[in-house]
């Protein structure tokens, strides 16, 4: 393991890739301790992959005419219908676990965070695909804002709606977590996320399938071990049907 990794760092490791990402998930070392007590599978499909490497982005003309909904349109909740109702100016995003200084952001701070906007492909799981322009604070920004404790290994997101009567959530990794096109996105092509694509914020995480991008989201907390959170295999359908909790592209 720790040489597959090693020789991993080595060839894609180059400084001059590397600029401007953070260091934290980004040298062998950290690898070395992201991958300790996962399952020897799973490690390694993680470490044969580009994890650093960029999603494709595309040009405004090649956007989707519609970019569809999928899962839940409308938590329906009266808790999210009253967020709704106020156009989301009572909404916050509360970022918590192991961080030093919790924070529960309003949409404005979300936007007053160093924000990226991004055209890319979403990959749905079920066969579809569409190309959008998303914007929003990166994850990576608001876990500095935060404050990360030594510990953290996960990064857990808890939505507003329940999916088949069950609560969505799921999880990514630091490395994802830190990756410069993971946001928290407000926006969709250029206009407040309709409440159909997750308002008033969701997650991208552009390398991985549209399963792991959750929508309505209410909370971010950063774990040590998905072990205690749902059934602990880290998001609802990992829960819930089999699907993988790392879900690359
Ligand atoms: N909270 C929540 N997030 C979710 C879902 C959901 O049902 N609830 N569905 C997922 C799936 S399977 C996909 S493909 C995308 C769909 O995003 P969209 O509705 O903006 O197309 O959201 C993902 N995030
Ligand atoms: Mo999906």
């Amino acid at each position: 393991m720790s040489l597959l990794i090693s020789r991993r760092s080595l060839i894609v490791g180059a400084p001059a890739l590397l600029a401007g990402c953070d260091q934290v998930a980004r040298n062998s070392a950290a690898r070395a301790i992201l991958f300790k007590g996962e399952d020897m599978h799973r490690g390694i499909q993680r470490a044969l992959m580009d994890r650093d490497a960029l999603a494709r982005e595309f040009r405004p003309d090649q956007r989707s005419p519609i970019f569809r909904s999928n899962g839940t349109r409308d938590p329906g909740t009266p808790e999210y219908e009253t967020l709704a109702a106020g156009k989301f100016a009572d909404w916050r995003l509360n970022v918590g676990g192991l961080v030093a200084r919790p924070l529960a952001l309003a949409l404005t701070d979300l936007a007053h965070l160093p924000n990226r906007a991004q055209i890319t492909r979403h990959d749905c799981v079920e066969g579809w695909s569409a190309i959008a322009k998303w914007q929003g604070p990166t994850l990576g920004s608001v876990l500095k804002a935060a404050g990360l404790r030594d510990a953290a290994r996960y990064i857990v997101f808890t939505c507003a709606d329940l999916y088949g009567g069950r609560p969505y959530y799921e999880s990514i990794d630091l490395i994802d977590a830190f990756h410069p096109q993971t946001i928290l996105a407000w926006a969709l092509n250029d206009r407040m996320l309709p409440i159909a694509n997750g308002a008033p914020c969701r997650l991208r995480v552009e390398r991985q399938l549209g399963y792991k991008h959750a929508k309505y989201l209410m909370r971010v907390d950063a774990v040590a071990s998905l072990a205690g959170i749902g059934k602990g295999h880290g998001g609802y359908w990992e829960d819930n049907v089999d699907y993988d909790w790392y879900a690359g592209i």
